[in-house]
């Protein structure tokens, strides 16, 4: 069923409840399309003209079809009542506690992803309006102490892998809506709100890479087009003496399609750079289209690695001038 309705991979701990659901429902529909089709053909052909010239105007005298409909209504009731709503109640209410997970703030603003971690002391610092500026994208108070270690990146989200991640949504500008489709999760963000999301993934993004690894064939001697966009090579090709052409997680171009095929390597095996994106799921405004983040699942040790490197570059010595005025 999975394949046949083209879902990508499914990369977070909860996804496969969602594709059951999205089976479940299609089956459903697909029943209820098949009965109500063949239901409305044979009364196409039972009230045909030639077996029943003249219309009947009192009807059906059973309340069969009344008391049908009650039970459907009840039936659907319990459904939503007992079923539907503690289920996601349960998913929207019940979260991880913050200390084993990893905590995030993302901004959403035409047409930018920010987002904010809270550094190592898991306390995000204040944001003020008034500090928002082109290098301070959520106007975050360096002066504050929670602030002196927090980590602001524009539109890369790195995570580490089988870890649960509290996503705090919002949005400085218009709505948008928060999508990942690889993990499942797909949330607006709404000005002036907060809105809590959590999800676990549960592969790194190197290795949904390796799951869409596929072959391209070079014989027309032009770069196909796939490759034409950000997609890299899955091993290294190389030519007879050894030279590298094309390495490992390197992309292809016209001349290296060239060297290629004059080195008798007519098929090359390659990937996305990056599977895991932040989609607006929100029409947004004009730049809608080129509001793309990009998510990056790590193992812990190579987050911790990430995190340490984006410490090194935090702003130091903030001047005074930059400080909120107390009215
Ligand atoms: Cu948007």
């Amino acid at each position: 069923m999975k394949e046949f309705l083209g879902l990508p991979i499914d990369a977070a701990a909860h996804g496969g409840d969602i594709d059951q659901m999205i089976g479940v429902v299609h089956w459903l529909m697909f029943v209820l399309f098949a009965g109500w089709g063949s239901f409305f053909i044979y009364t196409l052909y039972r009230f045909r003209r030639r077996a029943q010239s003249a219309a009947n105007y009192t009807g059906v005298r059973t309340h069969v079809s009344s008391y049908l409909e009650a039970g459907l209504a009840v039936f659907e009731v319990v459904l939503l009542v007992g079923f539907a709503f503690p289920l996601w109640s349960a998913r929207v209410t019940e979260f991880p506690p913050d200390d084993t997970a990893t905590v995030v703030r993302v901004v959403a603003e035409q047409f930018i992803w920010n987002i904010h971690y809270p550094g190592a002391d898991g306390e995000f610092g204040t944001t003020i309006a008034s500090l928002v500026s082109a290098e301070n994208p959520i106007g975050l108070d360096r002066t504050d102490p929670s602030a002196k270690d927090d980590i602001v990146s524009v539109n890369q989200m790195n995570l580490p892998v089988n870890k649960p991640v509290i996503v705090r949504l919002t949005t400085k500008d218009v709505i948008h809506s928060f999508g990942l489709p690889l993990f499942r999760v797909k949330q607006d963000a709404i000005p002036g709100e907060t809105v809590r999301l959590w999800f676990t993934p549960t592969m790194t993004t190197a290795e949904i890479r390796d799951r869409l690894v596929r072959r391209y064939s070079l014989r027309e001697g032009v770069l196909p087009r796939e490759l034409q966009g950000p997609y890299s090579a899955a091993e290294d090709y190389a030519d007879k003496d050894g030279n590298v052409i094309v390495g490992k997680g390197y992309s292809f171009s016209e001349e290296a399609v060239q060297q290629l095929t004059a080195a008798g390597i007519f098929d090359v095996k390659a990937s996305p750079d990056s599977p895991t994106e932040i989609a607006c799921a929100q029409l947004c405004g004009l730049g809608h289209y080129r509001m793309r983040g990009f998510v990056t699942v790590q193992t812990q040790e190579e987050f911790d690695q990430w995190m340490k490197e984006q410490e090194a570059m935090i702003p130091q010595d903030v001047p005074a001038e930059t400080a909120p005025q107390v009215q």
